[in-house]
């Protein structure tokens, strides 16, 4: 601990004086950054006037840590006049009128008392709070995969966000540029002359698309992930003061529930999302009496249906300026008194009233219900689900969860901070309190965020999971996976959700049919290809030039493959592997250097190195990562084939090829080199780690079959340091050094998002914000992506080494900081179908348990030592330490 913090002072005292860690950077510092990213873009040979510098200013900064505010923008646009005398940017345009405008949310007086009851929950699955949320990333997160839930608590007026997962403006659109490949053999010329300037001009030219994803404000038709809206209950009594208020999740069942007290009546609402019967239920107990209303900020109409049911419905943006995408929100109460005023219901009842919430969009593509009348099919769902008692659908709903969540269980040391409210919970641990049981709740709450955003069958989890209360997601709250949608999925197949795996493959899936005419209209080449992010209507085309994203998609297949061994899923998963290995064999390309086989026009994610004559090497050729990505692609589609005994000369070519990939190279300064010329870093900090894909999520760089390799990860990722806080570029660090076999480094990395990368519902933060009320940057992925290193810390399961055909190995505790000297993890899943208990004290292993899903041959390490079991299908073994 003590030699890290050493070795990171430079780099802490970088990040320092440029002021842009923790806390607001100075308007003159955020200046200084954007001239730099100014000057590097212009670098580029992009020449930016002062309007659409000031057009771009956004979008540049959302790169860094989100949209400023007013105040920041202002501050910059003062330093700039004096810097540059630039005129002032013309007005923007207003956003186009709603239909019926959303009301403005008015500043909560606090009137409320918390229950000073001790809490008696389970501090490793319980989030609770003494108030109701002032915010959204302080709400009581719910969800069944598709329909989303937020839950305020208010006592007067509760505010429910909700959501489902297909609602997306946009649509279908050919975006794609036909003859880039004319251009290939130039530009790679350039790109070996280290002309990358000129490479860049010439690949932004013809390997661009024809409409960009928009970002920030405005609509094209990649669309955007947008809100479904808000209901509100608007409560009669407000008069007298709240007293024993207490706002709880739980975990474990799915449950929200706010209760407290008002003069003599005592209050409940109950809430959770149910996948079986498709509805967001709620149940109200007290004598209580409210109008119900919903909205959203824009193309909504909210009608009263009849004397109990509200209807929200309205058509999004098509990216054209056509009503397009249908969607639907319907609420129906069931009990009580009931009576429609206007567009609001009045509601009154002397014990309990249900609401019952179904909602649905007429999207039809990649995964989903497939719906073409949304209208019917939420009055079928209503219908459906208010046969059943409240008791009936929080009992189906109860089961369905917990069949998920109950598969691992985790506990780790408790202390007397874990058994406040979670937001004081994380306030105290900011303040240097100890509590072990905050990581196991965090690494709980991931599993938990997965099952309540990815179901079978449904869209796969997006950049916010399915929950946003927002119109503008950021980056339009798409599929990124330069690291983003995979990182989503790292926890699905380690904690034992394999199923919920399946919207990942229905994702990658759905490329291939796009990306073959990319790949042909680009590339001139068979498979298919994909660049960086997509959309539900299929976005494939280049401008974002990541290439080695596609093959690390595949990776997925694989490794669903690998841990659930199905060989149905083998024969599915297999031509759609082939496609990108045929596509990656076609576009490898020879250097004249070494005869290396290389990728290019590539990236290395959203960073550059400094070229020869100052130019920034991006694009690149040969990025490092691309290599290691082609290298676990053409091994597993190779093993595939092998297994399904196929295309005996295609593989032979795979292996063939995957020999000429150019290799990992370790620099002149003992790290491993990102490009493949040794440049100096042009952002030694960057939160993209890339190289090190190799490490992980692939394991081709292991510390026992790669020494010197696994040496050069650790001193990149020291390099990149531990003060660099985009919370999913911390998540993918703690998943490296749990690789690398270092407790206390990965345990560094959890410890640096409880501090500065989570908010206090405990949804992951992409930055920390300069300032907390108007900028907002949830980002879901560090959410999961700590759950799997987590687990990766306690138990890990990928083959030694990269060679093709290496099998699984079993290691316990491969990397327990002494932050958890005690502990019991229960039904992690290792590759080879083999769940994993571990209990352990004191920092040793007290027991192990290992149950074999399939009778596969069984190898497990404990530090040094390795043992080979032999269990039948279904056997279990357990090991005490001195068997191990
Ligand atoms: C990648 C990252 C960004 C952001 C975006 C959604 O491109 O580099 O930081 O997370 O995805």
């Amino acid at each position: 601990m003590k030699l890290f913090i050493k070795r990171s002072l430079p780099l802490a005292l970088l990040l320092a004086s440029s002021c842009i860690v923790n806390g607001a950077p100075a308007p003159e510092a955020k200046a200084d950054y954007l001239a730099n990213k100014k000057a590097n873009i212009e670098n580029r040979g992009k020449v930016y006037n002062p309007q659409q510098w000031s057009d771009h200013f956004d979008l540049m900064d959302t790169n860094r840590d989100g949209i400023l505010t007013a105040q920041e923008k202002a501050d910059f646009d003062r330093a700039r006049k004096t810097r540059t005398a630039a005129k002032t940017p013309a007005p923007k345009k207003a956003p186009a009128p709603a239909k019926q405008s959303a009301p403005k949310p008015e500043p909560k007086p606090i009137t409320v008392a918390g229950s000073k009851a001790p809490f008696t929950g389970n501090p490793a699955t319980t989030v609770w709070y003494h108030q109701p949320a002032n915010d959204f990333d302080q709400t009581l997160v719910l969800g069944n995969g598709r329909i989303g839930a937020m839950v305020y608590g208010d006592t007067n007026e509760e505010t429910i966000v909700l959501n489902e997962s297909s609602v997306w403006s946009g649509s279908r659109a050919d975006n794609d540029i036909v003859g880039g490949y004319k251009y290939l053999p130039e530009i790679r010329k350039l790109l070996v002359e280290e002309r990358y300037r000129e490479a860049g001009q010439l690949t932004k030219k013809h390997f661009s698309s024809r409409e960009k994803p928009v970002m920030g404000k405005g609509v094209g038709t990649f669309g955007r992930y947008q809100t479904l809206g808000k209901l509100h209950l608007k409560f009669d009594d407000t008069a007298g003061a709240v007293t024993d208020y207490r706002r709880m999740l739980d975990l474990e069942s799915g449950l929200g529930r706010v209760s407290y007290q008002r003069g003599k009546s005592s209050y409940t609402r109950e809430h959770f999302v149910s996948a079986p019967d498709e509805v967001f239920v709620s149940r109200i107990t007290g004598p209580v009496s409210f109008t119900v209303s919903m909205d959203r900020p824009e193309r909504f109409e909210t009608t009263a249906v009849n004397d109990r049911e509200l209807l929200m419905t309205g058509r999004l943006n098509d990216g054209k300026g056509n009503d397009a995408l249908q969607y639907v929100g319907r609420l129906r109460v069931v009990g009580g008194s009931v009576k429609a005023e206007g567009n609001t219901l009045l509601v009154a009842a002397e014990d309990e009233v249900m609401l019952l919430f179904a909602a649905a969009t007429d999207y039809r593509g990649m995964a989903g219900r497939q719906l073409s009348d949304p209208l019917a099919v939420t009055i079928a769902d209503l219908d459906q689900a208010e046969q059943k008692t409240f008791a009936q659908l929080r009992a189906a709903q109860k089961a369905d969860h917990e069949k998920w969540f109950n598969r691992v269980t985790l506990s780790l040391p408790e202390t007397d901070n874990s058994r406040l409210a979670t937001d004081q919970r994380l306030a105290a641990y900011r303040g240097g309190a100890a509590d072990p049981a905050l990581s196991a709740l965090f690494a709980n709450f991931g599993r938990y965020l997965l099952i309540g955003s990815s179901r079978p069958g449904g869209l796969p989890s997006n950049l916010q999971g399915i929950w946003a209360e927002e119109l503008h997601t950021q980056w339009n709250g798409d599929w990124h996976f330069n690291i983003n949608v995979q990182m989503n999925y790292w926890p699905a197949l380690n904690c034992n959700m394999v199923e919920l795996h399946e919207p990942m493959v229905s994702l990658i899936e759905s490329l291939v049919e796009p990306g073959e005419k990319t790949a042909k209209a680009y590339y001139n080449a068979p498979g298919w290809i994909a660049h960086r992010a997509t959309n539900p209507w299929g976005y494939t085309s280049a401008g974002m030039m990541d290439l080695g994203s596609a093959a690390w998609l595949c990776e997925h297949l694989w490794e669903q493959y690998a841990f659930s061994s199905d060989q149905a899923f083998l024969r599915r998963a297999y031509p759609v592997m082939k496609g990108s290995a045929e596509f990656f064999l076609h576009q490898l390309w020879e250097e004249p250097e070494n005869n290396w086989l290389v990728t290019g026009p590539s990236k290395s994610s959203e960073t550059a190195g400094k070229g020869p004559n100052g130019d920034r090497s991006s694009p690149c050729y040969a990025p490092t990562m691309d290599m290691q990505a082609l290298r676990q692609l053409f091994a597993n589609t190779l093993r595939m084939a092998e297994i399904l005994g196929v295309d005996a000369a295609f593989q032979n070519e795979l292996k063939a090829a995957r020999a000429r990939l150019a290799p990992n190279q370790i620099g002149p300064d003992g790290r491993i080199q990102e490009w493949i010329k040794p440049y100096e870093d042009t952002e030694p900090t960057h939160r993209h780690i890339s190289p090190l894909y190799g490490l992980y999520p692939y394991y081709e760089i292991t510390p026992e079959s790669t020494p010197e390799l696994a040496e050069a990860s650790r001193k990149f990722l020291e390099k990149r340091g531990v003060g660099q806080s985009t919370g999913w570029s911390n998540a993918w660090k703690i998943n490296c050094w749990a690789r690398l076999g270092d407790g206390q480094h990965a345990w560094e990395f959890v410890h640096q998002m409880l501090l500065d990368n989570t908010y206090d519902n405990l949804f992951s933060q992409f930055r920390p914000p300069a300032n907390a009320k108007s900028k907002k940057l949830f980002q879901i992925e560090a959410n999961f992506g700590l759950t799997a290193g987590v687990a990766e810390m306690l138990m890990q399961s990928h083959p030694e080494s990269g060679e093709i055909g290496a099998e699984p190995i079993i290691r316990l505790l491969p990397a327990l900081p002494k932050e958890w000297p005690d502990g019991k993890v229960t039904g992690l899943l290792a590759r080879g179908g083999f769940e994993v208990d571990i209990e352990w004290a004191d920092g040793e292993i007290v027991e192990a348990t290992i149950h074999s899903q399939h009778g596969h041959p069984c190898k497990v390490r404990y530090g040094e030592k390795t043992k080979v079991l032999k269990l039948n299908k279904g056997e279990s073994q357990m090991l005490s330490i001195d068997e191990l």
